[in-house]
């Protein structure tokens, strides 16, 4: 079997971090595209030299020539600006939404069979700007978000209860951002779901509501002890869970970005909800019963990423 083809638009701290795991997880050849050629081309060169100590076979190039990613299965965009301290990611549309509506054109033009993950912020709106601009099928074009939240989710109930990060399952909907809802009756321990956790005096409603809150929050917090840009390694980790589903077909149950058509009563967004990623993209959105305090949470998110869209479409029509 011929190894697969990974185009990372975007070089920049997730793409590199993106390729290095590639290459650890051994999911096929990189092909890394930034505006700053020498960028890419460094990173594919630096990353490849560390395959010998580590033991794993995987071509990397990289330059600012678009016919490179032609072929390439699956595409990952983080090309664009990262947030910087006191900037929303909101704030960000003005400057990427004309960056992604250039690399739909790039991608249309040289690899129109690919899966593609867009991890550009504000996703919510970026993926749509990208599925709009580049014609390709809706359940080939996915926003990273969900699995991110979903980890950090994971991780603080994993500390709150002390748990191996391992044993808990969460739930995640709606947009990435401050809107962001968390599902704490379907979010588990070992099967046990969190409401039940708190009955048996695990932690207290207060501390899980403090845990929400800090989720949502989650992109922020690292901005602010970063300094300059955002938060890179669980963000490429995310985006290569998705990656790897659909490469093995292995099915996986995951939060994205995806386009809904009725699902959740939206037409035409995109947003972040449970599905099935395999071979053919998004195989399946799940969409499970929300209770009157969820779907007001879930309403007030779609709006909040409605009025993205809203933005882009007058930035890049
Ligand atoms: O959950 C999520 N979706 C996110 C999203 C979590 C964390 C960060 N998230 C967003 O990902 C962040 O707000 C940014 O919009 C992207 C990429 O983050 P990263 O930290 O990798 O940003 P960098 O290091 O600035 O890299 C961006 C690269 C940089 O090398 C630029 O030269 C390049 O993008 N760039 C371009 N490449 C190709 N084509 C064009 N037009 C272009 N413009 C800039």
């Amino acid at each position: 079997m011929a190894r697969k083809k990974i185009a990372l638009i975007g070089a920049g701290n997730i793409g590199g971090t993106l390729a290095h795991l590639i290459g650890l997880k051994e999911l096929g050849d990189v092909v890394m595209f930034d505006v700053f050629g020498g960028v890419a081309a460094g990173k594919a060169l630096d990353i490849m030299q560390s395959s010998p100590v580590d033991g794993f076979d995987s071509h990397m190039t990289g330059g600012s020539d678009y016919s490179a990613i032609a072929g390439s299965d699956v595409v990952i965009i983080t090309a664009g600006f990262p947030r910087m301290p006191g900037m929303s990611r909101d704030d960000l549309v003005a400057k990427n939404a004309g960056v992604i509506a250039t690399v739909a054109e790039g991608v249309k033009t040289h690899c129109p069979d690919a899966f593609v993950i867009v991890i550009t912020n504000p996703l919510d709106a970026m993926v749509l700007v990208f599925q709009e601009k580049s014609g390709l099928p809706p359940e080939k074009v996915v926003g990273m978000a969900g699995v991110l939240d979903s980890s950090r989710f994971r991780l603080f109930l994993a500390q709150e209860f002390g748990v191996s990060v391992e044993d808990v399952t969460a739930f995640v909907l709606g947009g990435h951002g401050d809107t962001m809802v968390p599902l704490v009756r379907y979010s588990t321990v070992a099967g046990i779901p969190v409401p039940d956790l708190i009955k048996m005096g695990w932690s207290t409603q207060e501390k899980i509501d403090a845990i929400c809150t800090r989720t949502a929050n989650g992109g922020g917090e690292i901005v602010k002890l970063l300094e300059r840009g955002s938060a890179f390694y669980a963000p490429a980790a995310s985006a290569i869970a998705m990656a790897e589903s659909f490469l093995k077909d292995k099915k996986r149950v995951l939060p994205c970005a995806a386009y809904l058509s009725g699902q959740y009563g939206i037409d035409g967004l995109y947003v972040g909800v449970p599905v099935v990623i395999g071979a053919g993209g998004v195989e399946r959105v799940v969409e499970i019963a929300l209770n009157a305090e969820e779907q007001a949470a879930f309403d007030k998110s779609c709006a909040a990423v409605k009025e993205l869209i809203e933005a882009s479409r007058k930035l890049v029509g």
